[in-house]
This record gives C-alpha cells, sequence and structure tokens, in this order.
C-alpha cells in the first residue's frame, strides 16, 4: 500500500480525477481516498510509487509520499518540498 498526501485533492471531482489518472497508469490498482483527511491511497498492481506520484502530478496535483508508521526513514532519498525552486 502506498499513501499519498494530496492537500490540494479537495473534491470529488478531484477524487475522480486523481481515480482516473492512477487507473491510467495502472489500471488494476486499488484506490481508497479520504477526502476528508486529503489522502490516496493505492495497492498497486504494476506501478511503483514513482510512477503514481508522476500520475498525479500530471493530473495537476500535488502528492507527497507518505511512510507507513512501520517504517520511519529518517531522511528520504531524492528532493524534497524545502528547498527553493528556480
Ligand atoms: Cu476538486
Amino acid at each position: 500500500m502506498i499513501t499519498f498526501q494530496v492537500d490540494d485533492m479537495t473534491c470529488g471531482h478531484c477524487a475522480s480525477t486523481i481515480t482516473k489518472a492512477v487507473k491510467a497508469t495502472d489500471p488494476d490498482a486499488r484506490i481508497q481516498i479520504d477526502l476528508a483527511a486529503h489522502r490516496v491511497q493505492v495497492e498497486p498492481v504494476s506501478a511503483d510509487a514513482d510512477a503514481l506520484a508522476t500520475a498525479l502530478t500530471g493530473a495537476g496535483y500535488t502528492p507527497v509520499r507518505v511512510e507507513t508508521a512501520q517504517s520511519r526513514a529518517p531522511a528520504a532519498s531524492g528532493g524534497c518540498c524545502c528547498g527553493p525552486r528556480g
């Protein structure tokens, strides 16, 4: 299960757009959306977390990967939101 925090997902239309974006990337994926918490949970079949994040970004949203409670990695590889951008 891969969880994303998507703070700019604010209504049912956003949720359906995100569902379509995930399905376009991984047609057999299972998706659970919690609008109130702005969370998207995906149980992928063929896509990985990066592909799913790319799909959500491409749909116009800002997904932030949420690590599950069992493994709290202190430092994630790759970029984060803290740095200034161009
Ligand atoms: Cu919306």
